[in-house]
């Protein structure tokens, strides 16, 4: 990074302070994590410098035969990891995927279901704020109050009356496995397509910790940098049958050029991902979280629906007077970064909210394991019960700094 430091010393700084908030602090974002250096690499190519609208073989500029060749080992790749028939690794995220998606084959003003923001769900998954909202006819499902979990049963009685086109499930901050193939019988029982946006748990699904909805539901959509651990971006599987209309509504539905160098950093990744390192990865970030869980409640903390199956926890905070607002001000304080979060049945607004959301991919891709969460859950729960105390904060920052330098993010990479 010499060149830059020179260049743009203003931007080389705070690449350079920002590196050491993330050395030196608990990223407990449950949809971030740290990429493979290798992954970084890939990302800082020229292969930014090429436009390549279209598909392999079928380009829209000269001189793409790299490219093609980089898109379809990316394609293969996926395809291979989670078992598709057909993948598009073009989407520039999430959110582009799942419009992407809609466009296959909805009209605006169609009807669909899928969950609630305030329950979990995605933005993107219809929420009247989001162009998915304003677009198409929109019934949310949420959860069952008393057991805080997807109700199927009631799920299926909406989808029966409201007869949609499409059936989404999937979430940001639902902290129990997803039953894919109910939510596909569901869909197809009232002539619907199905799509499941596993944004959060693709690292789960495609090392079969979780039942993967690839070849269950019509369409899977994903990012690649959540717990898949690689660049920020987004992919849409899918049967060989929906495969051109999927491929159309990207491109030239959504998209115009493909970020390639993008693209080539989710080959690295899928490539990472289909290793036995990976998988133990993935477990660990499951133990770990069951780990943290179980160390909260022990310090009176109210999990949503009482635990976790996945990498993230949802805490209420309802019954210690602290909203997710100032918990997630106060933790950042500490050294700590969560993000505040609706839960079920929550009594103050969105803005406030009354629980926060916890996940391990960061940590766990830093190296800590099980005795590390039960001291970060310790910290958690210091730092909440003592929130109007400067110094408290301050001493627990100091320990947290101490303890992250002992996991570094890249060990051989020494910014200065
Ligand atoms: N904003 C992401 C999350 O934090 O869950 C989802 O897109």
């Amino acid at each position: 990074m010499s060149s830059l430091a020179l260049f743009d010393p203003e931007i080389f700084d705070l690449i350079n302070r920002e590196h050491w908030r993330q050395t030196e602090g608990l990223e407990l974002i449950a949809s971030e994590n740290v990429v493979a250096r290798e992954v970084l690499e890939a990302m800082g190519t020229i292969l930014t410098n090429k436009y390549a609208e279209g598909y392999p073989g079928k380009r829209y500029y000269g001189g793409c035969e790299f490219h093609d060749q980089i898109e379809n080992l990316a394609r293969d790749r996926l395809c291979r990891l989670f078992g598709a028939e057909h993948a598009n690794v073009q989407p520039h995220s999430g959110s582009q995927a799942n419009e992407a998606v809609y466009l296959s084959f909805m009209k605006p003003g169609d009807k669909m279901m899928s969950q609630s923001l305030n329950n979990g769900g995605h933005l993107s998954h219809g929420d009247p704020a989001n162009i998915s909202g304003k677009y198409f006819d929109v019934t949310p499902y949420g959860v069952d109050f008393d057991t805080e979990l997807l109700d199927y049963g009631a799920i299926e009685e909406t989808a029966r009356k409201l007869k949609p086109k499409l059936i989404v499930c999937g979430a940001s901050a639902y902290p129990r496995e997803i039953d894919f193939k109910a939510f596909a019988e569901i869909a197809e029982d009232v002539g619907a397509k199905s799509m499941a946006d596993i944004a959060h748990i693709s690292g789960l699904c495609c090392t079969g910790l979780h039942n993967s909805p690839v070849g269950v539901t019509t369409f899977t959509t994903s990012t690649t940098h959540k717990t898949l651990r690689g660049p920020r971006g987004g992919v849409i599987m899918c049967n060989k049958e929906e495969a051109s209309r999927i491929d159309n509504a990207v491109f030239p539905g959504m998209q115009g050029g493909p970020l390639m160098h993008v693209i080539a950093a989710k080959a690295v990744c899928f490539r990472e991902a289909s290793t036995p390192e990976y998988k133990e990865y993935a477990k660990q970030v499951v133990k770990n979280c069951k780990v943290l869980t179980a160390a909260l409640e022990d310090n009176n903390f109210r999990l949503v629906s009482g635990g976790t199956d996945n990498h993230l926890c949802l805490v209420d905070l309802s019954d210690h007077n602290i909203s997710g607002h100032q918990a997630e001000l106060t933790l950042g304080r500490a050294g700590i970064t969560v993000n505040k979060n609706t839960i079920p049945r929550q009594a103050l607004s969105p803005f406030e909210t009354s629980g926060i959301r916890i996940g391990t991919p960061t940590i766990t891709s830093r190296g800590m394991k099980e005795d590390e969460c039960k001291q970060i859950a310790d910290w958690i729960s210091r730092a909440l019960k003592n929130m109007d105390k400067p110094a408290v904060l301050s001493e627990i920052k100091e320990e947290v700094k101490k303890f992250c330098l002992r996991f570094p993010l890249y060990p051989e990479i020494r910014m200065t």
